[in-house]
């Protein structure tokens, strides 16, 4: 009898053991490697939420291998050399169990949130400096979560203030260049007044949040979610709640947001579906806000838009092709090659030879492609140093920028590309600081200056001349992750993101 307890007893003692071990390994090591980025809950930070609602996308396998290898494009490490297979196996396990309760965060959410700190149309409507409010650049300095306002004529900071943790997407300006908004990665949006140097309202949309955009009358900012799955209108001049849209397919499946943009020649907003195979498109002067949606063949993760703001040309990050969608007729029009896993949100545009012509860095593959906008050909692959991130260039230069950011090599990573755009040839290489990395360029409004981010916690913000290609000034910030000039945002520089 006692034999026969103890057969029993023994191996459920050595399990529970086993499993509680097991248990607390798996909690030290997301305590220790993940909840830094990714949230104590799972529920996202600078990182996205590890959710099964947020994974759908995401195959077991692929986790691993993200968690072992590292994430392209991201600042996801790998910790195959921190961690074992089994653990890592585990952390990969623990992200597909649901957690008891997932946080609601629907309109009285939000509407709790909110915080007004100062009542709209409260302030002077003249800037408290006396720098050109449309050459200033907003810096944005992810290193101590900060932003500073630079005069873009003297290269001076006029202003430096704290801001919302882990801000993410470029921030949007109102049509006059006076308020700017910020998204933060966990759903805080903040309206800042750059005339008076204050914040004036804040409120949280979501939980984990991808972006917002600004109406081209001003009126209303669009935020688009990943947690929970919904789009977020509000209110320009306060911030204050006007709708929550469910991100849901017509089939009823709901999805994450990949990113909203505004169409101004449009009058709407146009939003792309992670895990459904849908572009919307929000007319913003029309009652109520009213959802047309537009099929497509793939889930767009990044898209981009013609001058015309007509097409808009998408991509899976995991496809080999992108799409082209009249937005009128809303049809497929075309398909594009974009090998090398393109980040279409820094396309820029220029003309070539007389046709409108489009690049874009790709992540995984040290190449610009370069797509003739009549016939949707590939016209030319630019070699680069290292696969790059952010692109930039201006009406006034006859350079494109490009950086090496997503390269896994640090030789590459301190490098800038420039591309001649008369030619498609590379014209120089400039190392701004040797052995630390280079990304991000922005142009002042006339193009004459270029702004280069040294992405490092004791980094810099670099100007350069755009002629000369010779260093004119080095500003100190605290990796500074881009910069915005307030004069090409507003008048859509085909030269810089929308
Ligand atoms: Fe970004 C813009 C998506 C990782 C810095 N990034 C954008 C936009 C999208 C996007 C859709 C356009 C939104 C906008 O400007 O309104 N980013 C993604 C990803 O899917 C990706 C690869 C993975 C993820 O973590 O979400 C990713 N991005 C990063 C980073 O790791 C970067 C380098 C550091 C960070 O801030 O987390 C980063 N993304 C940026 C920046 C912009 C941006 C600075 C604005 C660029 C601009 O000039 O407009």
């Amino acid at each position: 009898m006692i034999k026969f307890f103890l057969r029993l007893f023994i191996p459920a003692i050595g399990l529970l053991a086993f499993e509680a071990c097991a248990g607390q390994s798996v909690d030290k090591n997301y305590a220790d490697h993940c909840a830094s980025c990714h949230g104590a809950g799972r529920l996202g930070g600078s990182g996205p939420a590890l959710l099964p609602e947020n994974l759908a996308r995401l195959r077991r396998p692929e986790a691993f291998k993200v968690i072992a290898e590292g994430r392209t494009a991201s600042q996801m490490a790998g910790f195959s050399d921190k961690l074992g297979k089994e653990e890592i196996q585990a952390l990969a396990d623990l992200i597909y169990q649901p957690l008891p309760a997932v946080p609601v965060w629907g309109a009285n959410e939000i509407i709790t949130s909110y915080l007004q700190h100062v009542p709209a149309g409260s302030l002077p409507d003249k800037p408290v400096f006396d720098a050109d409010p449309l050459n200033l650049f907003v810096v944005v300095e992810l290193g101590d979560h900060h932003a500073t306002i630079l005069d873009g004529d003297k290269f001076e900071p006029i202003y430096r203030f704290p801001t919302r943790y882990a801000l993410h997407g470029g921030p949007k300006f109102s049509p006059d260049g006076r308020f700017v908004y910020f998204a933060s990665r966990d759903g805080w949006v903040s309206k800042f007044d750059i005339y008076n140097l204050k914040v004036v309202a804040e409120v949280r949309a979501g939980i984990n949040t991808r972006n917002l955009a600004v109406s081209g009358d001003g009126k209303t900012v669009l935020v688009g979610n990943y947690l929970p799955h919904t789009l977020v209108l509000l209110d320009a001049a306060d911030l204050s709640l006007i709708k929550v849209i469910p991100a849901e397919g017509l089939n009823g499946k709901s999805s994450r947001v990949s990113a909203v943009y505004q169409a101004e020649p449009r009058g709407s907003f146009i939003a792309a579906l992670k895990d459904v195979k849908e572009v919307w498109e929000i007319p913003y002067a029309t009652k109520d806000f009213p959802v047309r949606r537009i099929a497509v063949d793939n889930y767009l993760d990044d898209f981009f838009f013609d001058q015309s703001y007509r097409h808009l040309i998408g991509a899976a990050r995991d496809g080999k092709k992108g799409q082209v969608v009249d937005l009128d007729s809303g049809t497929k029009t075309a398909e594009i090659d974009l090998p090398g896993m393109p980040h279409l949100g820094s396309g820029i545009t220029w003309a070539y030879q007389g046709r409108p012509v489009m690049a874009t860095p790709n992540l995984k593959e040290a190449l610009v492609s370069v797509i003739d906008m009549t016939t949707w050909q590939t016209i030319k692959q630019i070699k680069t140093i290292g696969p790059g991130f952010f692109m930039r260039s201006h009406e006034n230069t006859p350079y494109a920028w490009t950086d090496g950011f997503s390269s896994n090599s640090q030789a590459s990573r301190d490098a800038m590309t420039l591309i001649d755009k008369r030619t498609l040839e590379i014209v120089k290489v400039l190392r701004p600081m040797p052995g630390k990395t280079a990304a991000h360029v922005e142009f002042t409004r006339d193009g004459k200056y270029a702004l280069v981010s040294i992405w490092e916690n004791d980094g810099a913000l670099i100007v350069y001349d755009a002629a000369t290609l010779k260093e004119v000034k080095r500003l100190p910030m605290n990796k500074p992750s881009g910069k915005y000039n307030v004069y090409n945002k507003i008048t859509h520089s085909a030269g810089t993101s929308h």
